[in-house]
């Protein structure tokens, strides 16, 4: 990169870092857990989100990047969760969402009510990892179908979150996972990962999760 163009880098992501401290405040001050939702594509967040809905009684807003289609905003607003899509493929296709996206989608947003907040960053273990949108907690999901070494190679994306959620806990019987080998290699890379596990399909370890949200709640 020449010289000028990491300056030009370095200040983007320090405007980014200053609005995002400004959302985690903002949306402590209003009683709002924020987290973002960061994955594989298909690993399943918006899976995972349809079925947080029914049990934490309609207090829950998302905000959904994708590049294109608004496909997962109305997969949730299905299951009762209030909605809102940003989608970045007309202003470039950039593969994550920064924090000034979220602030301008929290405009529209009424959160009156609302006791948690997601962002579902775009499917990808890399640019996501980068840019700080201002969450209290990143959470970080990976499928058993991913393999055990994707913490070894995108470990920034498990550094910077606090929570790893292991989604399709009932597909294991089928895969050759080594789920003790995918467990150590997350602790290899951030050893004080929380790590939850659960299918979203039989709902087995989803109470972890959902106690892991009251636990939370501000
Ligand atoms: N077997 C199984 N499939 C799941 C589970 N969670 C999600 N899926 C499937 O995985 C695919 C991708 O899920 P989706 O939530 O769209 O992933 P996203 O791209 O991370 O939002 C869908 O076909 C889901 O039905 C699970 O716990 N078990
Ligand atoms: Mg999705």
């Amino acid at each position: 990169m020449e010289k000028n163009e990491v300056k030009v880098m370095q200040k983007i992501l320090r405007v980014n870092e200053a609005i995002a401290e400004e959302l985690r405040k903002d949306l402590a001050d209003k009683g709002v857990f924020y987290m973002n939702l960061m994955s594989s594509p298909g690993s399943g967040k918006t899976t995972l989100l349809e079925n947080t809905a029914p049990k934490m009684s309609g207090n829950l807003a998302v905000i959904e990047g994708d590049i294109q289609t608004t496909l997962d905003a109305e997969r949730v607003a299905k299951a009762g969760i209030k909605a809102y899509q940003i989608n970045t493929g007309p202003f470039g296709g950039d593969c994550h969402l920064e924090s000034s996206w979220v602030k301008a989608a929290l405009q529209e947003i009424d959160l009156t009510g609302i006791d948690y907040l997601f962002v579902e960053n775009i499917g990808n273990l890399v640019c996501p990892a980068e840019f700080d949108v201002g969450a209290h907690t990143n959470v970080l999901l990976i499928s058993t179908t991913e393999g055990e070494d994707k913490p070894l190679k995108y470990p920034l994306a498990f550094r910077v979150s606090k929570l790893c959620v292991i989604t399709k806990t009932d597909l294991i019987p089928h895969l050759d996972i080594d789920m003790d080998l995918l467990r150590s290699n997350i602790h290899k890379v951030n050893p004080d990962m929380k790590i939850i596990e659960l299918s979203a399909k039989t709902g087995e370890g989803f109470d972890n999760w959902i106690d892991f949200l009251r636990k939370n709640k501000r």
